[in-house]
């Protein structure tokens, strides 16, 4: 009588963020719903974060280095839209402003309530720049990014590209 996991129910039906996906082409327009959804659902949320802050902390001392969170950083630029670390200057700066709003410009290790709360911030801005300029996704890679904003019903691989500015 239980529920399958992952299966919300809440995702059925409401695939409007999703305008078009097909398989061949396997891209869609993400308008930040999801991700709205995930940082309003508290339970949701906390039980994301504590998955997420577990795999992140590498070296399992409760505290989130500069490099440790490098893997977040890139999440968020890849939800963002941005190309790959590296890439160009301006979008490494944006790279690293998503750095500096976790440890709030300090070089200091990140605990996990400040993890939740600066994520919890940034999610909700990412999902506020969405809705305005919803992005094209393009066969999603990062699997934090199929986390936040994929159903089940559709695999995304690899992220990107074309943003409406
Ligand atoms: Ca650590």
């Amino acid at each position: 009588m239980e529920m399958p996991k992952r299966e919300r129910r809440r995702g059925e039906g409401d695939g409007n963020q999703v305008v078009w996906a097909e398989k061949e082409r396997r891209w869609a327009v993400v308008d930040g719903t999801r991700i709205r959804e995930l940082v309003e659902d508290k339970e949701a949320f906390s039980s994301y974060v504590e998955h997420k802050f577990e795999e992140l902390d590498r070296d399992c001392d409760g505290k989130l280095s500069m490099r440790e969170l490098q893997p977040a950083v890139e999440d968020i630029g890849a939800a963002l839209g941005l190309p790959a670390v590296g890439s160009s200057p301006s979008s490494d700066y944006i790279y690293d402003e998503v750095l500096n709003e976790f440890t709030h410009g300090k070089q200091e290790e990140v605990s996990k309530s400040q993890f939740k709360e600066v994520l919890s911030d940034i999610l909700s801005c990412v999902a506020a720049g969405l809705k305005k300029d919803p992005i094209v996704i393009l066969r999603v890679d990062g699997e934090d990014l199929k986390e936040f904003i994929t159903s089940s019903r559709f695999e995304y691989e690899a992220v990107a590209i074309f943003s409406q500015v």
